[in-house]
């Protein structure tokens, strides 16, 4: 099925920063670790455009720590309740104990990359994304297999979002998880055909920014074995997104706000 170009270009993409407050984030863990330093750059994608704020105190990396429930709401509590004053902020977590810490501190969006979370969000009046993922963090990316990745994704995503809005939740979100139990191929393959996943009627979030697959590409074409570093995905993240919201994605969760931004007021226009 098509999606309706005209909505595409009349629509701005919504932007969702990222403040990891974490040791071992794949990208920038232990950049935000204090609640300083992580309310600061919270301020600052505010401050570049982002719509929202996700907040996450555990990573989902291959080969993350596990971290305990008081812990990860040590780390995201104290950010949240300085953030959420100054704009949206969504919490990030697999934990329903942490997503109602995080709800009483301010945040209005529960970014569940389990989606298994709804009866919390329906209890708490709040927002939730559905993220698909194949197994655990911890294994997920040793053996993905799927007979249609594209179906597979797009079956299992409704199934989460009908139970949610069956339970009453009103904003409901999904995200077909890029790099969480998918190889490569199976990345391009959902971005390739990320007008499947629009046209199941729930806005559709996006997360590719500065992710694995892309170093993996970049490194392939040069024909080097080590994927490009992750500060050296800009570029690629950038691209990835653009044709993320041209094919109709309605939010892009992304570490660099300020060009995700300037890429997607170009879309809109
Ligand atoms: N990706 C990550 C974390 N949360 N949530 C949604 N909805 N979609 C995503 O694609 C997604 C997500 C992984 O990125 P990051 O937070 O930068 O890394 P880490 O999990 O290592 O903290």
């Amino acid at each position: 099925m098509t999606i309706d170009q005209a909505s595409v270009v009349r629509a701005l993409p919504l932007v969702m920063g990222i403040v990891n407050v974490t040791p071992d984030s794949f990208s920038d863990g232990g950049r935000y670790l204090t609640t300083e330093v992580a309310v600061a750059h919270g301020l600052e994608l505010l401050a570049e455009g982002a719509s929202i704020l996700d907040v996450g105190g555990e990573s989902t990396r291959p080969g993350a720590s596990l971290v305990s429930v008081d812990e990860e709401i040590r780390r995201v509590v104290p950010v949240i309740e300085q953030l959420a004053p100054h704009g949206r902020v969504s919490i990030d977590t697999r934990k329903p104990e942490v997503a109602r810490a995080a709800v009483a501190a301010g945040a209005t969006l529960i970014n569940d990359v389990s989606a298994q979370l709804w009866p919390v969000a329906a209890d708490l009046g709040v927002g939730w994304v559905a993220m698909h993922m194949q197994g655990e963090p911890a294994t997920m990316q040793l053996d993905p297999v799927y007979d249609d990745v594209v179906d597979e994704v797009c079956a299992f995503l409704a199934q989460r979002a009908g139970e949610a809005e069956k339970a009453g939740v009103s904003e409901i979100w999904v995200d077909p998880g890029f790099g969480f139990g998918k190889t490569l191929q199976h990345n391009l393959t959902l971005l390739a055909q990320l007008d499947r996943v629009v046209s199941l009627g729930w806005p559709v979030l996006v997360g590719t920014s500065r992710k694995g697959m892309l170093g993996r590409i970049l490194a392939d074409s040069d024909g080097v074995a080590d994927p490009v570093d992750p500060d050296d995905r800009l570029a690629g993240s950038i691209a990835s997104e653009v044709w993320a919201m041209h094919r109709g994605a309605a939010m892009i969760r992304a570490h660099d706000v300020r060009a995700a931004i300037q890429a997607a007021k170009v879309v809109a226009a």
